[in-house]
């Protein structure tokens, strides 16, 4: 058997009988479940004293470790430093960022409170693969306790240029625990950039070589581009199966022959919600044909609702999809349907294959897998058209999209009309050439790529052998 796969991320689930995992799951689980692994992280309770040992439970083959978090450190980790300090600021929206230092004490602590609880279950052969922005310090803090086996962290969301990057105080804390990682993977080129223009700014004595490779003196570590994928071919019989089902033949019904577009985000202020709104209402204003003719169902879940910046954009989409039904809506048609609520996976890839249009259109996203989601549940004889934010990070793959950027409401508005009405074949052609890379590319691929190049950094001479070992 491969060396055993540690994976950590904030939040774990245990898996649910009745639901199909979805999105990063997919990959991650099938290599846990190769290598007999561990997958480390915060089970979702909260504790009053320091968090007692981690609960262990055993599904498939794969351990879950799940951890608790002192309730006092929980706000200022989750909502204050990781949500309210990283996540504008790696979107490159530091109009929303803000800063306090106790919050960012918080952070440390929680990710030395994960490195005490994870460190005991570390075994010599083990890899360590931390997902994300909540846990930057984590290999830092793993590497203080003797821990010496391989870390790699991937980051899901963007990281930002170093001159956005220095809006944050600390923000060379943040690059020297980076580069405490064997492996640093980002979602596209620009993020590797940004990286790269980070370390050679924080650490003078830094060599950055072609294919990656970061010399710092007496260590070295590696860093990259995995973009990541989809399960095409789970998505493929989902959205086919949920053809069939009540839930999206009753939505089906509803539109009455009508067009449908689609749009499904989290809510949230970097999916370019208010923009798209406002796009769609200026379509309706200068294609006035499709009045009538055409729905916009947006699927938007509510998340992070403690964080006051979730809040504010919720209003302002009410405020605007309210506007726009008010304006064009007729006795018997409602131009947009604005839904906060969640759907099972299968029924969510039903909406997707039944529309004719998807909008993803974020003012900034590390990858957005709807995106990838949508063009893997057409039907290929059949296919819809994606229109997708140049600002995306699915952008680079997803050439043979419309692309559009989301602030220009005009050029989405047109993208809306040119693809209600672009050819069988030219939907056909553009669709079967992204579902080629989307297959050469699938969340399997993704995860055994990351894995691979994690567990060849130690093939070469290894750079922390010379830290001590525990006791
Ligand atoms: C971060 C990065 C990167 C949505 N509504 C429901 C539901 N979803 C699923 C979608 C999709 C996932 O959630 C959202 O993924 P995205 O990639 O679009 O966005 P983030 O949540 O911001 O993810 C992003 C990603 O990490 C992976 O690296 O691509 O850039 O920001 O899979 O289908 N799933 C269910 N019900 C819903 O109502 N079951």
């Amino acid at each position: 058997m491969a060396a055993r796969l540690i994976c950590v991320s904030n939040r774990v689930s245990l898996p649910r009988k009745a639901a199909a995992p979805g999105g990063l799951a997919v990959g991650v689980l099938s290599a846990l479940k190769r290598t007999g692994g561990v997958w480390f992280g915060w089970g979702g309770d909260l504790s009053e004293d320091d968090p007692s040992e981690p609960e262990i439970h055993i599904r498939d083959g794969v351990t879950y470790a799940l951890l608790e978090l002192r309730r006092d450190l929980f706000e200022p980790y989750y909502n204050g430093f990781s949500n309210e300090s990283l996540w504008p600021l790696f979107h490159y929206m530091p109009t929303k960022f803000r800063f306090r230092h106790e919050e960012r004490e918080a952070y440390e602590a929680v990710n030395r409170q994960f490195a005490q609880k994870l460190a005991p279950l570390i075994k010599p052969n083990d890899v360590i693969w931390v997902h994300d922005y909540h846990l930057i310090p984590l290999a830092s803090r793993l590497r203080e306790l003797g821990v010496r086996v391989p870390i790699g962290f991937f980051l899901h969301i963007p990281f930002p240029y170093i001159e956005t990057l220095r809006v944050l105080p600390t923000y060379a804390e943040l690059v020297r625990d980076l580069t405490a990682y064997d492996l640093v993977g980002f979602q596209a080129d620009s993020d590797l950039r940004s990286f790269h223009s980070a370390v050679a700014h924080c650490v003078e004595t830094a060599r950055i070589e072609p294919d990656g490779l970061i010399r710092l003196g007496d260590r070295s570590f590696r860093s990259g581009v995995f973009s990541i994928g989809v399960d095409v071919e789970g998505i493929e019989g989902e959205a086919a199966r949920a053809a069939d089902t009540q839930i999206v033949r009753k939505m089906v019904d509803s539109l009455v022959g009508r067009k449908l577009v689609i749009g499904v985000d989290r809510l949230d202020y970097s999916k370019g919600l208010v923009e798209r709104f406002s796009a769609y209402e200026q379509f309706l204003e200068t294609f006035p044909d499709n009045r009538g003719h055409v729905t916009y169902l947006q699927i938007a879940p509510l998340s992070r609702k403690d964080v006051q910046s979730y809040a504010e954009i919720r209003r302002s989409l009410e405020q605007a999809s309210g506007r726009t039904n008010g304006r064009f809506a007729d006795a018997d048609w409602t131009p947009i349907r604005y839904l906060n609520r969640n759907f099972p996976h299968e029924s969510l890839m039903g909406f997707l294959r039944a529309a004719q249009v998807g909008l993803v259109t974020p003012l900034r996203d590390g990858m957005n897998l709807v995106a990838k989601e949508y063009l893997a549940a057409q039907d290929p004889a059949d296919p819809g058209v994606l229109v997708l934010s140049q600002l995306a990070g699915a952008a680079r793959e997803l050439s043979a999209a419309l692309q559009i950027n989301p602030y220009d409401s005009r050029a989405v508005g047109h993208a809306i009309q040119t693809a209600l009405t672009m050819s069988l074949s030219e939907r056909r052609d553009r669709h079967s050439a992204m579902l080629e890379i989307l297959r050469s590319n699938d969340i399997g691929v993704w995860a055994n790529r990351f894995i691979s190049t994690l567990r060849q950094t130690r093939e070469s001479p290894s750079p922390v052998s010379r830290l001590p070992a525990v006791g």
